[in-house]
């Protein structure tokens, strides 16, 4: 009689955290050595202490504004110094991280060469969207994986890279729920803390962005100052069943674009001629998840994670989302004016 066969699958009742997610997904490498798991389990501690403090910010009145300004002049949020020093001694021990750099810092932190066992870059933005904290709306920590690709032992790690280069990116979302999202270059996952058990349990597996969705989500407050093909692509959307959200804060929007499908955009401005979003530990850690789940990330018309970065604190345009809505702007970008948008069904 033949043993019956086993076959390794996720069931409905699979109880998967993210540790045993990640390293189940580490056997499936050959030659893995389990660094992810050691870097990400300490990005989970991070998430899981700024997410207690997130959500007893009122109690422990460490809302509002630090007094500070950061090196980008905008005002530091209370909330944003203690994130970025949680991250920083949650990651700082993980032998095998070379480099932390961190939105809230001018410099990176160097930690260690490649001799002394630094293989990778961990760039972040320990809480994205912090000046709607007092008002209770979702924010968010962003993280971006990679390489310390320097070969010779002592050499300055190199944490200036294409996004076509990181290993992992991910983001959490402090909202109604705490959600991690993350791809290592195999798809996007998706966790939710489960507070009672304090663990990220995984809640959905190979995420795909929905296509179809008729939802813009862009600051029309500057609508002015946007390009003309950005205002031409606008007039279009309110004649066409569009729905408009925008919560701004970037990873409440992006979260909700990868889920329900639409366009994320931040466009040229007055303010920023450039964009205003950084491409380091913003632009291209989305564009990596939004990528792995089947959609398009552009800025302007260049492909985000194909941009060659000068600084780590440069910024760029954001246009992301479902293939088939980033199509249609971008047939406004190159001049177009695609048809009219079919009726949407009643
Ligand atoms: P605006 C928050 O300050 C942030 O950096 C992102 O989270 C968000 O998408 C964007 O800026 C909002 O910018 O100019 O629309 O207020």
């Amino acid at each position: 009689m033949t043993p019956p066969q086993f076959e390794p699958r996720y069931t409905r009742d699979n109880l998967a955290s993210l540790q045993s997610h990640i390293l189940a997904e580490e056997r499936r490498h050959p030659g893995a050595t389990g660094e992810f798991s050691w870097i990400l389990s300490a990005i989970s501690l991070a998430a899981k202490t700024i997410a207690n403090k997130v959500r007893r910010a009122r109690i422990e009145d460490v809302l509002g504004e630090h007094g500070d300004h950061n090196l980008h002049g905008e005002r530091q949020q209370k909330l944003d110094v203690i994130a970025n020093e949680i991250i920083m001694r949650c990651l700082g021990d993980r032998a095998n991280i070379a480099v932390l750099a961190s939105e809230e810092d001018e410099q990176p932190v160097l930690l260690r060469d490649r001799a002394e066992g630094g293989r990778y870059c961990v760039l972040f933005d320990p809480l994205d969207g912090s000046s709607n904290l007092d008002v209770c709306v979702g924010v968010g920590t962003i993280f971006s994986i990679l390489r310390n690709e320097r070969r010779a032992p002592r050499e300055v790690p190199h944490h200036l890279q294409p996004g076509f280069r990181q290993v992992a990116a991910g983001y959490i979302l402090y909202g109604s729920s705490v959600v991690f999202v993350v791809t290592t270059g195999n798809g996007v996952d998706m966790f939710v803390l489960d507070q009672s058990i304090g663990s990220f349990v995984l809640v959905q597996r190979r995420i795909r962005i929905p296509s179809g969705t008729r939802i813009y989500s862009i600051n029309e407050a500057y609508l002015d100052a946007f390009p003309e093909p950005y205002q031409r692509y606008l007039r279009y959307c309110h004649t066409s069943g569009y729905s408009s959200r925008y919560i701004g804060s970037m990873v409440a929007d992006v979260h909700r674009t990868l889920i329900k499908g639409g366009i994320f955009i931040y466009p040229p401005t007055r303010p920023h001629p450039g964009g205003k979003l950084r491409l380091m530990y913003e632009a291209n850690p989305m564009a990596m998840i939004i990528e792995q789940a089947g959609g398009v990330a552009l800025s302007g018309s260049e492909r985000t994670l194909l941009i060659r970065p000068f600084d780590l604190h440069q910024r760029t345009t954001v246009i992301l989302g479902s293939e088939d809505q980033v199509d249609i702007l971008r047939a406004f970008l190159a001049g177009e004016t695609p048809p009219p948008a079919p009726a949407v069904p009643a």
